[in-house]
């Protein structure tokens, strides 16, 4: 190498701006973990050891230096060193070999003895070739080439096989045979070992014996030194587990984060109690993460196709199950552009789980859900919300999800409708069921879900009794109730005008409004005034004098409904009131006019989409076939393909 090592050993040499091989490699053992260094030194050796020490690795280094090094070769240098190499698993490796982290993670994840070979290298003329017989390497030198591979001095040695090497070190080097390859010996000795060839392929690991070489491998640990691996993350609370994939991700390339929007995670788990900007912050805090960008959709594609980073890295839990379509995403995206998902044993530690269940836990206390509906219906614009009226359909609307194009979607929040409360009571929905026994089911739904809870309130009642429901509901964690502007016997809306029904007038519903807002004791509960006119015909200009009014006495929401199939009327109203009114909620309830997608509703500037009663308009008629089959068939096996196999349904019921 002539005048570039005429001052330091040629493992001094430095390669990038900021790295010699040596420390290159040295930094690279502290990043996999492993702290014990034998360095065998000869040229220079006090300016070798101080090197080493000037780094401030968190290594032990131990150095034995070879005093015949002039005239021998590595062979003795081990010899001399073989008390500090004895009785363990070693790495070997040449002073002036450069390598990329993939390649020692290779040799360290191999279950074998192993030595870095290349099947797509051309043969080296004067360098190390592998002679591989079967699955294993039989012989190590510069002369041999058939059956042959190009291979690099980098073993990882499994301490029985060492031994058998070393041991054979030891007889050529007593017996004065100092000045030959370390690797006549192992030759000699090959059969007894189960040396493996580990195919590093183009990866990078070459010996530096040349300027030229020098200048090859300059440029090509540049390029490693420019990979970029991408992760993606959703976690509001940082464990030992993220760290640790962290570590591994790192060591690939320049690590960007992929940080999930809050709605992305609203979709794909619950609602973030940490936001966005915290939980970027938090990431781009930890130690060796480069860059972090917004993820906003459960999907990669888009992230993967603006960054193209070389590597994904990904715990193994995703192969299987619910995010399985969002893996295959992956690899069919970095196939289109060379990129490699690589992934690592996820880490279930039960305490992790522990950990999560915790944070659900939190979700569902008082306080923390309550205002949840507000941030969601400012966090997605459009938030919807399903029926339920028992403990059971509360967790299908909990647990119910669908991953669709790389969204996931499920239900916002959930919808305790009177009619469906009613029904599930074999009872008219005409406010029979008395509150204590609505309450009771919002108790039954509330303990086992964690979403927001929007209470339908018929008509509120008397306002001298509606001020007293308002503070038990928001006690209860309710976030919203919903109150009908008519007054005496309430009807379902459905009925329309087949039933007498009563519209209270716009100065008293506007009173009760205001006395259930001077009621409360929260601010984020919510009142929202359900305007009836268009359910009982009576006209557009009626309902907007109506819901300014309203607004005007405090609703936080105004609620519209209609029973026509046709959206029309409905739409008229969403956009004469948007055009006054830009930041009111508006909900619906498309019974009716069903075939409105949400994004129409949306695009409309509706912000609250109830799905009023489908749970139980699907649940009965099944019920009511599975009872007719077994009276008919006079036993239960005709009726058993309807059913919900045991163990699913015990799925559904959390543990605790
Ligand atoms: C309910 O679900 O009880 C409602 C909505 O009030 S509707 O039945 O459409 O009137
Ligand atoms: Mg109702």
């Amino acid at each position: 190498m002539g005048a570039i090592t005429s001052e330091h050993p040629k493992c001094m040499i430095e390669v990038s701006y900021k790295e010699t091989i040596l420390s290159h490699q040295l930094s690279q053992l502290v990043a996999y973990g492993i702290f014990d260094v034998v360095i065998t030194t000869g040229y220079y050796d006090q300016i070798l050891v101080d090197y080493c020490r000037s780094l401030h690795l968190p290594l032990k280094f131990t150095f034995v230096n070879n005093p015949d090094y002039a005239s021998t070769n590595y062979i003795y240098s081990i010899y001399c060193a073989c008390e500090a190499l004895r009785d363990d698993d070693i790495l070997l490796m040449h002073g002036d070999l450069v390598f990329e982290n993939l390649v020692l993670e290779a040799a360290l994840d191999c279950d074998t003895s192993c030595m870095a070979v290349s099947s797509t290298a051309p043969l080296p003329d004067k360098d190390f070739k592998a002679v591989v017989e079967q699955v294993r390497i039989r012989q190590v030198g510069i002369d041999f080439f058939d059956h042959a591979v190009a291979a690099q001095p980098l073993y990882k040695l499994k301490r029985e096989d060492w031994a058998v090497w070393l041991g054979r070190i030891e007889q050529y080097c007593e017996r004065g045979e100092r000045n030959c390859y370390a690797e006549r010996a192992l030759n000699e000795v090959s059969d007894l070992m189960d040396l493996r060839p580990l195919d590093c392929k183009d990866r990078l690991c070459a010996e530096i014996d040349t300027p030229e070489d020098l200048e090859t491998v300059k440029a090509r640990l540049s390029k490693v030194s420019e990979r970029t691996v991408y992760m993606c993350f959703s976690t509001e609370y940082i464990h030992f587990g993220h760290i640790a994939i962290i570590n591994k991700a790192r060591r690939l390339g320049r690590l960007i984060i992929g940080e999930l929007s809050d709605e992305a995670v609203a979709s794909y788990k619950r609602f973030p109690l940490i936001p966005y900007e915290e939980r970027k912050t938090l990431m781009e805090n930890i130690e060796g993460v480069e860059r972090v960008v917004e993820q906003q959709t459960l999907s990669y594609a888009d992230n993967l196709r603006r960054l193209k980073p070389d590597y994904v890295v990904h715990g193994d839990d995703w192969c299987e199950g619910f995010q399985k379509p969002i893996r295959q995403e992956v690899i069919d995206v970095l196939a289109g552009y060379g990129g490699q998902l690589v992934e690592y044993p996820y880490s279930s530690d039960p305490k992790y789980k522990e950990l999560d269940a915790a944070h659900r836990a939190e979700l569902s206390m008082p306080d923390v859900r309550r205002g949840r509906l507000r941030k969601l219906i400012n966090m997605k614009g459009l938030m919807t919300a399903m029926e339920a009226h028992s403990g059971i359909t509360g967790l299908i609307v909990e647990k119910t999800k669908v991953l669709q194009k790389g969204k996931t979607y499920q239900f916002d929040a959930v919808w305790i409708s009177s009619l469906c409360d009613s029904t599930a009571k074999g009872k008219p929905d005409i406010a029979l069921v008395d509150m204590t026994s609505r309450f009771r089911t919002i108790d039954d739904i509330m303990e086992v879900t964690t979403k927001p809870i929007i209470f339908d309130g018929d008509t509120g009642g008397l306002t001298e009794h509606f001020v007293y429901t308002v503070r038990s509901l928001e006690r209860m964690d309710v976030s919203m109730v919903i109150i009908e502007d008519k007054t005496g016997l309430k009807k379902n809306s459905l009925f329309g005008t087949s039933v007498k029904q009563t519209q209270d007038s716009i100065e008293h519903f506007c009173e009760k409004i205001a006395a259930g807002k001077r009621a409360q004791k929260t601010k984020e509960f919510m009142i929202c005034a359900r305007i009836e006119p268009l359910i009982l015909e009576r006209g557009m200009e009626d309902v907007l004098q109506r819901a300014f009014a309203f607004v005007g006495a405090g609703a936080d929401a105004i609620m519209i409904h209609s029973r026509r199939k046709d959206p029309a009327e409905i739409f008229e109203f969403v956009g004469r009131f948007r055009a006054q009114d830009k930041t009111t909620p508006i909900v619906v309830v498309p019974t009716s006019c069903n075939s409105v997608t949400e994004d129409e509703f949306k695009q409309r500037g509706v912000n609250v989409v109830i799905y009023a009663n489908q749970l139980t308009r699907s649940g009965f008629p099944a019920m009511q076939q599975a009872a007719r089959s077994i009276l008919e068939h006079h036993r239960a096996k005709e009726c058993d393909a309807m059913c919900m196999p045991i163990k699913e349904i015990i799925t559904l019921i959390p543990e605790e």
